[in-house]
C-alpha cells in the first residue's frame, strides 16, 4: 500500500485516548493508522509532538457585513490564512442576509467571496433577519439541501431581531427539514432600556457597553430561547454564552435530555469587563456583544467547558480595526453604542484554550481536541472531518507541546491592526497544519494557494426532529386535528 504522506511518531489524540503512532495518508484522506508504517512519499517526523484533527472554527465573521453595513476587515484570504496560522483546517464563518434579500442571493454573494479566496475548507452559517413567507418555505429548504444545515438568528438589535412568533416559524423549519438554529441571545427591550438611562446620564465611554448588557438580559433571552425550542421539539445552538446564569441553564436543558448545544469563546476566559476602561479609547477594542464580565465568570465557564456544557469554544472573530474603517466608522470618540461590535481572535483561539486549558490544567488533552474540532464537526454535520479515522479527511495539526511564544498583532496574519491578547505567554503551538493531506502551513510559513479550500456540504442535524415537543402539540391529545405545521 502506498501513501502520499505519512505523519510519523506522534502523539495521536482523540477524544477518548492518546498513542504514539503513524498514520498513512492517500488522496486527501486517512487511509491508515498504525504503529509502524513504512514508505511514503513524504515523511513528516513528529516525534515529541502532538498529533490532532486540526481545528474547526464554527463561529466567525469573514468578508461580512454587519447590519449598520459595515465591511469586516478580513476577507476569505486572510480570514482563512489567519485560522490555519491558529491550527485550523476548516472554518465556518456566516453568510448573513440582508433584510429583503434572498436566501439564493446571499448563498451565491458568499460562494463569490469564498471560493476564489479561502485556503481552507469551509462551509457557512446563514444568519436570518428577514423571515418572509418564501424564506421559510423554500428558500432555507432549498438552503439545507445544499448542505448548508445551520442557521444563526438574533433576540436583540433592532434591525436583525425576530421576535418570539418569528423565532418559533423558524424553529419548526429547522425541524421539520433537519437543520440547526443557533440563537443570539440577549433581551433586545432590556438593553435598550439600560442605553436610554446611561445615554440620559450621558455615559457614553466604551466601559458603559458592559453595563448596558447585563448578565440578566443574556440568561432571560437563553431561557425564553430554550422554552420556544421546547414547544417546538427543535435543536438549539446557544453561541457565545457569556454568563455562569446562560450556562446554567444550558446545563439543566442537557441534563433532561434536551438538544441543546452551546459554545463560549476565549475572550470570555481570558478577559474582564476592566479591559473596556483602558485609557481613552483603548476600551473600544474590547467592544463585543455579549459583553466581558468578570474574574469569577471565567471561572466558571472554564468549569462549564470541563463538565460538557460547552460543545465547543469558538472565536467568533469579528474583525473590525482599531481606526476609522471599523470602530470608529461612527467617529473617533463615537458614544458605545456606534462602535462596531465585535474583536479578532481566530489565530489565538486554539493556542490560548491549549496553553491556559490543557496547560493549565483546566481541561484534558481529550477535552481539547473535543471543545476544538471533534464536537463542531458532529453538531454541524462535517462527516469526514474532525476525527483522526481512517477514511476521514486528513485535516491535522501538529503541535508542539512545549513551546512558549508571546501573542502579537504581528503574528495573526489577519488585516487586524490589534489583537485582543497581546502579549499573552501562550505554552504549545500548532506547527503544520494539512487540510486534505495537503500542507497549510508549516515552520511559520503558508504553503497553500489562494482559492484551494472547497466548500464542505454538511449533513442535516439529527438530533432535533427526534427531540419530544410539549404534550399540548401531540396529535394524541387530540383537538380533532393535527396542529402541528
Ligand atoms: N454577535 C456575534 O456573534 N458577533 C459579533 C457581534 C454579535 O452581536
Ligand atoms: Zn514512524
Ligand atoms: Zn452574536
Ligand atoms: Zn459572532
Amino acid at each position: 500500500m502506498e501513501f502520499d504522506t505519512v505523519i510519523h511518531g506522534g502523539t495521536i489524540v482523540t477524544p477518548q485516548e492518546s498513542w504514539v503512532g503513524d498514520i498513512g495518508i492517500r488522496a486527501g484522506r486517512i487511509a491508515a493508522l498504525a504503529e509502524r508504517i513504512p514508505g511514503g512519499d513524504r515523511r513528516i517526523d513528529a516525534s515529541g509532538r502532538l498529533v490532532l484533527p486540526g481545528g474547526i472554527e464554527a463561529h466567525a465573521h469573514i468578508a461580512q457585513e454587519s447590519s449598520a453595513g459595515l465591511m469586516t476587515a478580513d476577507d476569505y484570504y486572510s480570514g482563512s490564512v489567519s485560522a490555519a496560522f491558529g491550527g485550523n483546517s476548516s472554518f465556518i464563518p456566516f453568510a448573513a442576509q440582508q433584510r429583503g434579500q434572498s436566501v439564493d442571493d446571499v448563498i451565491a454573494t458568499y460562494d463569490g467571496r469564498a471560493a476564489p479566496n479561502s485556503v481552507l475548507d469551509y462551509s457557512y452559517h446563514l444568519i436570518i433577519s428577514d423571515p418572509r413567507p418564501e424564506v421559510l418555505s423554500d428558500e432555507l429548504p432549498r438552503a439545507f439541501a445544499r448542505g448548508i444545515t445551520s442557521f444563526k438568528v438574533f433576540m436583540t438589535y433592532d434591525l436583525m431581531n425576530l421576535g418570539d412568533r418569528g423565532m418559533l416559524d423558524i424553529l419548526a423549519v429547522a425541524r421539520q427539514h433537519g437543520a440547526l438554529t443557533m440563537v443570539h441571545a440577549e433581551n433586545n427591550d432590556m438593553i435598550k432600556w439600560m442605553n436610554a438611562r446611561l445615554a440620559a446620564a450621558g455615559l457614553t465611554a466604551p466601559k458603559y457597553h458592559a453595563i448596558s448588557r447585563p448578565a440578566i438580559a443574556e440568561a432571560e433571552a437563553i431561557n425564553r430561547a430554550i422554552a420556544l425550542a421546547r414547544l417546538v421539539g427543535a435543536g438549539l445552538f446557544i453561541v457565545h454564552v457569556s454568563t455562569p446564569e446562560g450556562a446554567e441553564l444550558v446545563a439543566r436543558a442537557r441534563a433532561e435530555g434536551l438538544p441543546v448545544h452551546a459554545e463560549t469563546c476565549p475572550q470570555y476566559l481570558a478577559l474582564t469587563r476592566a479591559d473596556l476602561d483602558r485609557p481613552g479609547m483603548e476600551g473600544a477594542k474590547y467592544i463585543c456583544s455579549p459583553p466581558l464580565r468578570d474574574e469569577a465568570t471565567q471561572g466558571a465557564l472554564w468549569r462549564h467547558a470541563r463538565t460538557g456544557t460547552f460543545d465547543s469554544v469558538s472565536s467568533d472573530h469579528a474583525p473590525y480595526r482599531f481606526d476609522e474603517t471599523g470602530k470608529f466608522a461612527k467617529g473617533a470618540d463615537a458614544p458605545y453604542p456606534a462602535i462596531a461590535n465585535g474583536m479578532p481572535g481566530i489565530a489565538a483561539r486554539l493556542p490560548y484554550l491549549f496553553s491556559e486549558g490543557v496547560v493549565a490544567g483546566r481541561i484534558t488533552l481529550g477535552q481539547f481536541v473535543a471543545l476544538s474540532s471533534a464536537n463542531a464537526a458532529r453538531v454541524f454535520g462535517m462527516d469526514r472531518k474532525g476525527a483522526i479515522l481512517p477514511g476521514w479527511d486528513a485535516d491535522i495539526a501538529i503541535w508542539d507541546p512545549e513551546e512558549t511564544r508571546t501573542v502579537t498583532a504581528a503574528d495573526q496574519h489577519d488585516a487586524m491592526d490589534y489583537t485582543p491578547f497581546e502579549g499573552m505567554r501562550l505554552t504549545g503551538w500548532p506547527v503544520h497544519v494539512l487540510n486534505r493531506g495537503e500542507t497549510i502551513v508549516e515552520g511559520g510559513a503558508l504553503k497553500a494557494a489562494r482559492g484551494r479550500g472547497r466548500f464542505v456540504a454538511r449533513q442535516p442535524y439529527r438530533i432535533g426532529p427526534q427531540a419530544p415537543t410539549v404534550p399540548e402539540l401531540d396529535p394524541a391529545q387530540n383537538f380533532g386535528a393535527d396542529i402541528w405545521p
